[in-house]
């Protein structure tokens, strides 16, 4: 996720803080960038704009810094101040739109009234003018995440209590092939979120009041309103993109439910109506199916592109090399335990100069120092993170750090990959005013460490030691490319329906009545996934997914597989490369390092169909690269499936027990207590 500015998208929950006191800012204040309480009379849009970025900028450290505790120190303390934060910045963001009004249907030039636009847009959590209900938005949304980073699932009493999180039951999927023990953690994760349901239940309450006090239907509509198109054209341009691709992923469905059955029989490979079940795809949320290359890939004996089991052999030569220097204290559990965290930290950061490196090689800068000494590399043992990747800009000015609970597996890699992707977007566009320090739009942001990930070749990896000799052969590149889908196309469809699922609760025609059904009734129409047995409305299965509780818009990622294919062409032609351009790789090519840099540099100060036009040539997305990318395996899969009857029934999802969902707490109820998530 990223911190993203104005966008404060992320969880991190646009926040700013201001001072540590309570006192009101007052125009008298004497820090510099402190916010006024009043506009100064004669004002210009452009002076009200300049001074917006100014007091926004004051504001910010504070904002990011006490998110960055809350999210690195889950306890009641951290979350009260992220809380408290929060709830500041958002009442400073009222009022600035607030003031901004004075400057409705006037004269000004189209930069100052872009700012203004960006402004109004800049949180994905509009807040109620209320400052009770703004209060309640904090907590509760500060609450939320704590539960979902805290979550955990226990079993047995006693001295025989023990608790997996998510990392534990994660990598149960990835490596469990038992239908069972998949089934048990599958299960045992959606456990964590029922709790949240009345939470998020008065939350979408909460911002829909904030959404329409600026004017916006619903709090979807305001998510809609980001692209410098209509709500309704982004709307539809998501339907043509998910169109182009839709068959390619039918394909890749059919293939991998034929594999599933040959792995766990008939009945068990597949769930009703044709659908995969839910725990059998190596991921809890059914959003990236590599790590069950092991039942889907190609050619086992064409080659191995298997960089998990290259990471953990650097991890364990981490670890020897920190027992043989902890010498004759090995033995004791304590020096172990030292020695394997040690490990761990000093394996994140060779991952991570990895991800550097490339960057770097395309003529980017090294990360600051800073960087290194206040990133979260490794989950640490003493305390409740939120592990969930992201990215942070803690000051615009060169504080950035990611967060990440790194374990030597090829998903994290490239995840680190992903994430440096949004700190040098930071570091690009720092320069900018600061409403404009943003991605072209959300779906940029994720695309850029995605383009570096679509040009990690098999040649890539093998020229830094993660794989062996590559073959020159049709088997060899199928493999390859089913690497890559099962990592960017078995995703579109996860990426269309979880805003599919929001948009219709902001909007009302899901009822917390339906969370549950409309859940899984969009998972069937998109994914064609299921779960084996019912979900009825005792759960909430949205819940289990990060972004859900954490309020990040989900679009994004989806516009953002669309785009990475079209920026990763557009950087192989700037680097010169000739031949299919699932070949390519610009590593070390500094033209198309200039190219990418020049787009990060400018932000969001103009439309983002003049910065697309700028390194594409073009100004719409367009799914048409994915499709040239894969175009051989879509051939080869095509050939696979031939006679198989494809597609599924996706009514057959099991029907939700009679369990009906809990009953909703009084409006005016006070927000539960939040309970403790550590210490
Ligand atoms: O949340 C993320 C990143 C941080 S922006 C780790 N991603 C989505 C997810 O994990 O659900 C990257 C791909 C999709
Ligand atoms: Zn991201």
């Amino acid at each position: 996720m990223t911190p993203t500015r104005a966008l404060l998208a992320l969880s991190i929950t646009a926040l700013l803080g201001l001072t540590a006191c309570t006192r009101q800012p007052s125009p008298d204040d004497s820090r510099p960038g402190a916010p006024v309480a009043t506009a100064p009379d004669g004002e210009t849009a452009d002076e009200f704009i300049a001074r917006v970025n100014r007091e926004y900028k004051a504001m910010y450290p504070e904002l990011t810094s006490a998110q960055w505790l809350s999210s690195t120190y889950i306890s009641e303390d951290s979350q009260r101040l992220a809380a408290k934060a929060n709830e500041r910045y958002l009442g400073q963001l009222n009022r600035w739109i607030e003031q901004a009004k004075r400057y409705e249907g006037q004269q000004m030039s189209p930069e100052t009234a872009r700012a203004i636009r960006l402004l109004k847009l800049s949180t994905a959590m509009p807040p109620p003018k209320d400052p009770a209900k703004l209060t309640e938005l904090t907590e509760i949304a500060t609450r939320m995440e704590g539960m979902y980073g805290a979550g955990e699932v226990c079993t047995g009493e006693g001295a025989a209590r023990t608790c997996k999180q998510l990392g534990d039951l994660e990598d149960v999927l990835r490596s469990s092939r038992d239908y069972n023990e998949q089934l048990g953690a599958w299960r045992g994760w959606h456990t964590i979120s029922p709790p949240m349901r009345q939470d998020y239940t008065r939350f979408v309450e909460l911002v829909n009041d904030g959404a329409q006090n600026l004017g916006f239907a619903d709090a979807g509509e305001m998510w809609r309103s980001g692209y410098d198109m209509s709500p309704a054209e982004i709307a539809a341009e998501t339907d043509r993109l998910w169109g182009q691709v839709k068959p390619l992923y039918e394909q890749l469905h059919c293939y991998t439910r034929t594999r599933l059955q040959a792995e766990y029989g008939a009945d068990k490979g597949a769930a009703a109506g044709g659908m995969l079940p839910a725990h059998l795809l190596g991921n809890i949320w059914q959003q990236d199916w590599g790590n069950i290359w092991d039942i889907l890939a190609p050619y086992p004996n064409a080659g191995s592109l298997d960089i998990t089991t290259a990471l953990d052999a650097q991890y364990q030569q981490a670890y020897a090399k920190q027992i043989a220097q902890a010498g004759a204290a090995v033995a004791t559990p304590a020096v172990l335990v030292e020695a394997e965290q040690a490990a761990k930290l000093a394996n994140a950061k060779q991952m991570t100069e990895r991800a550097q490196d490339f960057y770097v090689s395309l003529g980017m800068p090294k990360l600051p120092e800073s960087y290194w000494t206040k990133t979260q590399f490794i989950k640490p043992r003493d305390r409740d993170v939120v592990c969930h990747a992201s990215a942070w800009d803690m000051n615009m000015e060169g504080d950035v750090r990611t967060k990440m609970c790194i374990k030597p597996n090829e998903e994290d890699f490239t995840t680190i990959y992903h994430e440096l992707g949004h700190v040098y977007y930071y570091l690009a566009y720092n320069d900018k005013p600061p409403i404009f320090q943003q991605g072209a739009h959300d779906g940029f942001h994720e695309a850029i460490g995605d383009t570096i990930v679509l040009a990690m070749t098999p040649q890539y990896l093998q020229s830094i030691g993660l794989v062996g000799e590559q073959q020159q052969s049709n088997e060899a590149l199928i493999n390859a490319q089913m690497r890559m889908a099962l990592a960017k196309v078995s995703f579109m469809p996860f990426g269309l329906m979880i805003d599919r699922w929001r948009w219709g609760v902001f909007d009302g025609s899901i009822t917390p009545a339906n969370y549950n059904k409309a859940w899984w009734d969009l998972k069937a129409k998109y994914q064609g996934v299921a779960p084996v047995d019912a979900r009825g409305e005792q759960f909430f299965d949205a819940g289990a997914k990060y972004h859900v509780p954490g309020n990040t818009p989900y679009t994004r990622y989806f516009l953002s597989h669309v785009l990475q294919f079209q920026f990763y062409k557009a950087l192989c032609d700037a680097s010169g490369f000739k031949g299919p351009l699932y070949e390519c790789s610009f590593y070390g090519n500094k033209e198309a390092g200039q190219k990418f840099q020049a787009m990060l540099s400018k932000g969001a100060s103009q439309p983002w169909q003049q910065t697309l036009k700028e390194l594409t040539g073009g100004e719409k997305m367009d799914a048409s690269a994915v499709l040239e990318y894969f175009a051989p395996l879509q051939t080869w899969l095509t050939e696979q499936n031939e006679g198989r009857t494809c597609g599924w029934q996706a009514s057959a999802t099991p029907a939700a027990s009679s369990v009906p969902a809990p009953a909703p707490a009084p409006a005016a109820a006070p927000p539960a207590r939040s309970k403790p998530a550590a210490g």
